[in-house]
Order: structure tokens, then C-alpha cells, then sequence
């Protein structure tokens, strides 16, 4: 049997073991608190591959005794390589080093050690204790700084002293940690021990197919709900004239939650995607994701500019090719040049309800029809499609340490839509698409589709 990378993550208690944890083994399950002394057993949890386990960490509980278990480490030298087996074998009853033997049983097993500090305190001698045990141990490790906070004031000082007892040191801060960052922590961990390299650098491949497979999978949820939004629609039969005005707010308000219904379906498939299951609050009250569908400040954020929206319009009135592309080009500047083009264009478009406001026709043999939607506007579709994929970008940078009830973003840092970026090509390529959800062509949709997917797995792999 071919033996899997393996990490003790140990530390002193509270410092951030088990949202490393959480965070490398991308799994929010992993019980973190702010009271120490949560982890009291020591606890697998497997990186993931699909089913293939690519590497185990192994989440421990904090130091308990560190310098009376160090007084033994010192006094016992001449059990040399044998000193943590007899340690774990001489205090295993002992409930004054139920966590020091605890956390020491994965060395023993092999696994290299992952030391965990918030450098945003002092040092102390206890601490200096805790990694001079893990120097004693002579297994592989890396000293890893989360910090909690900004101060940085001890942070040189701590560096020095985990250069005098670690064979590497980095910093990665488990609540915000994107996918880079575990990647090039996980590229590092092949440094503390050469023997390690040829099966971190699988199991960084691994992760690293496994990412594109989500990306995949995750512009294929997109162009999916796509079609289903821009198919979206709500209709009823009247026959006398009446009940109409009742039936349209019936049907308006149906009409969105419809909508609302499929953004929700996407959502809940894209957490899967990317083993999100326990965040408590789904979107942060200020992100522009929070707000309704047929929002002012949805449109003013999303979708395309007035200079995009005048090609775009002319790509879904003039068909696709060359000749349309040039006419569109010439109307656009021709035309919005001087009023200058500018983000916000869906502002001027938005009419609030009449997004989602019904339509009336006779029909022919008596009586009424009443329709809301498919959405009619040139702008529907992206912003809709930029709801789909900040989602993405949301949840697939989410580091599943992070726990908080409330989400809180900087406004700053909040991300414009996605397709206010595009340039002609791509945006040939979305509106190809949704000419084709509305001709009803199989192969068209089918293939406009797939060009779809290829350009967002283009953006979000980025
Ligand atoms: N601000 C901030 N808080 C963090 C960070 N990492 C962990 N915390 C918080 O610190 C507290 C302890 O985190 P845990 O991951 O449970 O720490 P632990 O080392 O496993 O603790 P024990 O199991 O009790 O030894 C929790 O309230 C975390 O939310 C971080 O990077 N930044
Ligand atoms: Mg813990």
C-alpha cells in the first residue's frame, strides 16, 4: 500500500489548528471555537479528490502540559528516536497529559508536523517549550503563522526563534485563504522533507484537476440556470375581463419567485460543487448578491455598459458575423461616444417593475391570456449571468474555516459583474447563446452553449 502525505496540525491551544484544518482539508464540518480547549481527541480529515483521498491532515488538541512533558523529553534522552512512543506509553492514563499524548500519537504514526501560531501575540516560555518537544521529535515541520490580527509587532521575533526549530516557515491566514494560497502552501510542504516530494507534488496535481473539474462543473451549472432564467415565464387563462388586474400581481409575483426559485437550485448546486455545506449566512447583506433580482442597485452593478449593450443589441437583432460585428461597432461609437459610456448603463434601463410586469392578449376563440415574462430586456440575461457568477467567485474562494454568523464585505473590495469586462468576441459569445435559448434551435443552443461554458471556465479558472 502506497502511503498518503500525512499532517499533524498541533499547536497551542486557540490558535487556529482546527480552521487550518477546516480550511486545507476544504471541509466546514471541523469544530472550531473561540473557547480553548475544543479539540480534546485527535481527528482525521482527508483532503478530497472526488472519492481519492489525496492527503490526511490530522487536527489535534492543544498543548497541556508542554514544559513538564519537555522536563520528561529532556530527562529521558536516552531513549534517543524511542522518546515519544515511551512518552505517549508512560502518560497515556494520565489525565494531566491526556492532550500532549494525544497530539503526539500522529508523529509517532509518521506524520510530519504543521506548529500553528497566531504571531499577532508575544512569546512566551511556554511556547518555546511546545517547539523544542516538536524539535525532539525529528519528524519533518513547518511552522505555520495564522494570524489573528494585524499587530505585528512580535513577528520578527517569533520568526527567529522558528527558524532555530522548523525546516520551513510560512504564513497563511485559514479564514481568508483563497485557492492560491492552499495551493502554494501545499506546493511548500514538499520542502520540509525531500522524501515527500514525489507525493506532494501528485497531490498537488490532484487538487489542482480536482479545482478544474468544479470550474467545469460550475460553468455548466451557469449556462444551464442561464437557459432556464431567460426561459423563465408565468402564464394563466381569463375568461372574462375582471379578474385581470388581480391575476397580473398573482402572476408578477410568481414570476419572481419562479426566478428566484432557479438562482436558489444554482446556489445550493454550486455550495455541493465546492463542499460548502455550513455557512450560516449565504451572502453578506451589502454584497449586490443579496439583492433582489430586478434591483436598481443589481442593475446598476451588473450587466453590460451602454456601448456593450448597443452591440449587443445589434448581435441579437443583426445575427452573428462579420457584417454585424462592423455595423454594431459603427453604431456603438457613433452613438454613445458622447454620451460616454460608463458602468451603471442597466440604471438607465431599469424600470423596476416593469421587469416582471404582465402582458395581456385576446385570444381568438374568447377570453384572456395573461404572461409574465420570458424577460424581454437586452439586459436580463447578463445580469442574470453576473448574479451566477459572483456566486461562483463567492463560494469558490470561501475558506471553510470561516464561521462567523454574519458575513461582512468591504464594499471596495466588492467585485463588478463579469461582463462589463468583455469585449466584442466575448460578448458575441454570450448573445450567440441567447439568441439561441430564444430560437429553440437544439443545435445551436447546444453549441453556443458549450462555447459559453468554454469562456466562463476561461474567466474562473483565471
Ligand atoms: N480573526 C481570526 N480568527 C481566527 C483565525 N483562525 C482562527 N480564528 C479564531 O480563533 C478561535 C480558535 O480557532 P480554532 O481553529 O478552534 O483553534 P484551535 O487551535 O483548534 O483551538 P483548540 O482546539 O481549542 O486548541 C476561533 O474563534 C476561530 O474563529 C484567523 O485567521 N483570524
Ligand atoms: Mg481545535
Amino acid at each position: 500500500m502506497k502511503s498518503l502525505p500525512r499532517f499533524a496540525i498541533i499547536g497551542h491551544p486557540n490558535e487556529g489548528k482546527s480552521s487550518i484544518v477546516a480550511t486545507l482539508s476544504l471541509n466546514d464540518g471541523v469544530a472550531i471555537s473561540a473557547t480553548p480547549g475544543e479539540t480534546i481527541q485527535q481527528q482525521r480529515f482527508d483532503l478530497k479528490a472526488g472519492e481519492q483521498t489525496i492527503i490526511e491532515f490530522v487536527d489535534t488538541p492543544g498543548f497541556q502540559n508542554p514544559q513538564a512533558t519537555l522536563q520528561w523529553f529532556r530527562e529521558n534522552e536516552e531513549a534517543g528516536d524511542g522518546r515519544v512512543k515511551r512518552f505517549i506509553e508512560t502518560h497515556g492514563d494520565d489525565p494531566d497529559f491526556h492532550h500532549d499524548c494525544e497530539l503526539l500519537r500522529p508523529v509517532l504514526e509518521g506524520a510530519g508536523i504543521l506548529y500553528v501560531v497566531d504571531a499577532s501575540r508575544p512569546m512566551t516560555a511556554v511556547d518555546t517549550a511546545e517547539m523544542e518537544i516538536l524539535r525532539l521529535t525529528a519528524r519533518p515541520r513547518m511552522a505555520i503563522i495564522n494570524p489573528k490580527s494585524n499587530e505585528s509587532r512580535f513577528l520578527q521575533s517569533w520568526k527567529t526563534t522558528f527558524r532555530q526549530h522548523f525546516n520551513s516557515v510560512r504564513t497563511f491566514n485559514a479564514q481568508t485563504a483563497r485557492y492560491l494560497d492552499r495551493i502554494e502552501l501545499l506546493e511548500a510542504l514538499k520542502s520540509i522533507d525531500q522524501d515527500w516530494e514525489p507525493a506532494l507534488s501528485e497531490a498537488v496535481e490532484l487538487v489542482r484537476m480536482d479545482r478544474q473539474r468544479s470550474t467545469e462543473r460550475a460553468a455548466e451549472a451557469i449556462v444551464e440556470h442561464l437557459e432556464q432564467s431567460l426561459r423563465c415565464s408565468c402564464s394563466s387563462f381569463l375568461e372574462h375581463e375582471s379578474g385581470v388586474e388581480l391575476e397580473k400581481r398573482k402572476l408578477e409575483s410568481e414570476y419572481r419567485a419562479k426566478l428566484a426559485k432557479i438562482e436558489k437550485r444554482f446556489r445550493e448546486q454550486i455550495r455541493d460543487v465546492y463542499s460548502v455545506r455550513k455557512v450560516a449566512v449565504e451572502l453578506p447583506e451589502n454584497s449586490v448578491l443579496a439583492e433582489d433580482l430586478f434591483s436598481e442597485r443589481a442593475w446598476q452593478a451588473l450587466g453590460l455598459t451602454q456601448k456593450q449593450l448597443a452591440i449587443a443589441g445589434a448581435l441579437l437583432g443583426a445575427g452573428i458575423g462579420v457584417g454585424a460585428d462592423l455595423a454594431a461597432g459603427g453604431i456603438t461609437f457613433g452613438v454613445f461616444a458622447s454620451i460616454g459610456a460608463a458602468i451603471g448603463a442597466g440604471s438607465a434601463l431599469w424600470k423596476g417593475k416593469d421587469l416582471a410586469r404582465a402582458k395581456i392578449s385576446q385570444l381568438p376563440l374568447g377570453g384572456l391570456k395573461v404572461t409574465v415574462g420570458p424577460n424581454v430586456s437586452e439586459q436580463f440575461p447578463f445580469v442574470q449571468l453576473d448574479r451566477y457568477f459572483l456566486y461562483v467567485e463567492f463560494v469558490s474562494n470561501w475558506a471553510h474555516a470561516r464561521q462567523e454568523a454574519e458575513v461582512h464585505l468591504v464594499e471596495s473590495n466588492e467585485k463588478a459583474g463579469l461582463s462589463s469586462t468583455w469585449e466584442q468576441g466575448d460578448l458575441k459569445v454570450a448573445t450567440r447563446f441567447v439568441k439561441a435559448v430564444k430560437s429553440r434551435n437544439a443545435e445551436e443552443l447546444e453549441s453556443s452553449g458549450r462555447a459559453l461554458r468554454q469562456l466562463l471556465v476561461g474567466v474562473l479558472g483565471a
